[in-house]
Order: C-alpha cells, then structure tokens, then sequence
C-alpha cells in the first residue's frame, strides 16, 4: 500500500506529489508482454535462445566466436548483437559464418523485447526457412539494466571477467538472481589478479542457490567444453 495516496499499490512520489514508479512499471509490464510473446515464438520453432549479459568487455562476442568455432557444423546457430552504437560485433559474429543482426539501441543502456522482436523477424529473413537450434542475444554491455528486461529468453547467462574481481557478484545481485548460469571469463589472467573463484562461487551461489556456474577461458579453452555440453544438452529436438 502507497503511504502517499493511500492506494493499494507499492509506489513512490517525487517532491511535487507525481507518482514516479508508475511509468517504469507500465514500461516493464509492457516489456514482459512481448517477451512471453517473443518466447512462445520460439518455442513453437524449437529455438533455444540465450541472453548473454556483462559488462563491457567480459568476453561476450569473443565466448560467441569460440562457440561458432566449435559447433558449428552441429548446431544451427544465429546471434542479434545489441550495442549502443555500431555494427562490429555483428560483423566479428557474420565473419565467424553465422547470420548475425544489429540491434543499436539508440542509447539505451539494456534491449527489449520489442527490439528483440523486430531483430529476429530480419533474421528470419535472412535465414530464408532454414532452422534454427540456438538464438543468442548479446545484450548491451552493462551489468544493471539488462536484468531488469526479459526478453523471452529460455536462459539468462551472466558473464563476470577475472579483471573485474570477484566481488562483483554481491554488488549487482539482480544479474546473479535472475541467470540461471554464471561464466567466469578469462581464467587464463587468474594469475594475473587477486582473484578468489571460491570466494565468487561462494557469494554467487548465496544469492542463488540453483545457478550453474563455469570457469573458462576462451583464450586456452579451458572450462569450454562445460559450456558447449550445455548448449548441446538444452538446444530443442
Ligand atoms: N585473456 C583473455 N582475454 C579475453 C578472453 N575472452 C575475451 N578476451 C578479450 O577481452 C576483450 C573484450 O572481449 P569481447 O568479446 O569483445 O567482450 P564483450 O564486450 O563482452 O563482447 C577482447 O580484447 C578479447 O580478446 C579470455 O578468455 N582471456
Ligand atoms: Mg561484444
């Protein structure tokens, strides 16, 4: 109940007395309502899709590189690349051989499911009937706005770098609440850093008990097998 105008919902107001939440919920509900659609799209294709968030330069196009690498000539893969500004992901994604669409988002901070929509019906085209087993969205490089946004995704997979340290689980808990896995990247520099993987397996886990957790490389490949054999076991027959 709001203690301001004393309805039933749980909102705030700003100094001159105007409701501030509600835009923002409006926004979300808004959002939600796409992306069910967006994942009952999917479903009915028998599309696994993956949304991959971190901050910038965790490794999340390099992680989608390595991937095409290893499995391309078994899954049929395709990738809408969120930025702010810039096609270049797309391009490294469209160089590795896999269709790949932009999403510029203009500025903002995270994608939403209307973008996502309006990205995967250009892919589709450019697919021409060809299906497809794994969707990955690479969400804007930022590790708060994203996991506010569903995309109708089937799994949220956050990516922490060992540079950034371990104590990044604690200090954006919504990006670790709301993925169902968690990749540490480049465990090659672990020796590089006062870097605890326990310490950040610990904390991770504390705020979510069911997160699946991986330490890789994708410089030396260590720890790229887990992440393939779990593609491979949650694509769609
Ligand atoms: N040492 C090391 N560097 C990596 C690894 N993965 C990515 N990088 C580097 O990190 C930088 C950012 O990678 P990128 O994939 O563009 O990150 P994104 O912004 O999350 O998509 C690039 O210079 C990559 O070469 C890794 O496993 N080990
Ligand atoms: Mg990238």
């Amino acid at each position: 109940m709001c203690n301001t105008c004393g309805c039933d919902h749980d909102h705030q107001h700003d100094s001159s007395g105007t409701r501030v939440v509600d835009v923002n919920q409006s926004l979300l509900k808004t959002n939600e309502e796409a992306a069910a659609r967006n994942k009952q799209l999917f479903d009915e294709k028998g599309i696994l899709a993956i949304n991959l968030i971190s901050s910038p330069g965790s490794g999340k196009t390099t992680l989608l590189e390595k991937t095409i690498e290893a499995l391309k000539d078994q899954v049929s893969m395709a990738v809408l690349e969120g930025d702010i500004e810039t096609d270049l992901d797309a391009e490294r994604i469209r160089a590795k051989g896999v269709p790949a669409v932009q999403l510029t988002t203009g500025g903002a901070c995270h994608l939403e499911s209307a973008l996502v929509s309006a990205g995967f019906h250009n892919l589709e085209h450019q697919l021409d009937g060809r299906k497809l087993d794994v969707l990955f969205i690479e969400n804007v490089g930022n590790l708060v706005c994203p996991s506010f946004f569903d995309l109708g995704e089937h799994r949220r997979v956050v990516l922490i770098s060992v540079p950034e340290g371990h104590d990044k689980p604690l200090k954006y808990p919504k990006a670790i609440r709301t993925s169902q896995v968690m990749v540490i990247t480049k465990a090659d520099l672990i020796p590089h850093f006062d870097f605890s993987v326990e310490k950040m397996k610990t904390d991770a886990l504390s705020l979510n008990p069911s997160l699946h957790i991986m330490v890789t490389s994708a410089k030396t490949g260590e720890g790229m097998e887990e992440w393939f054999d779990f593609l491979q076991r949650h694509r769609k027959e």
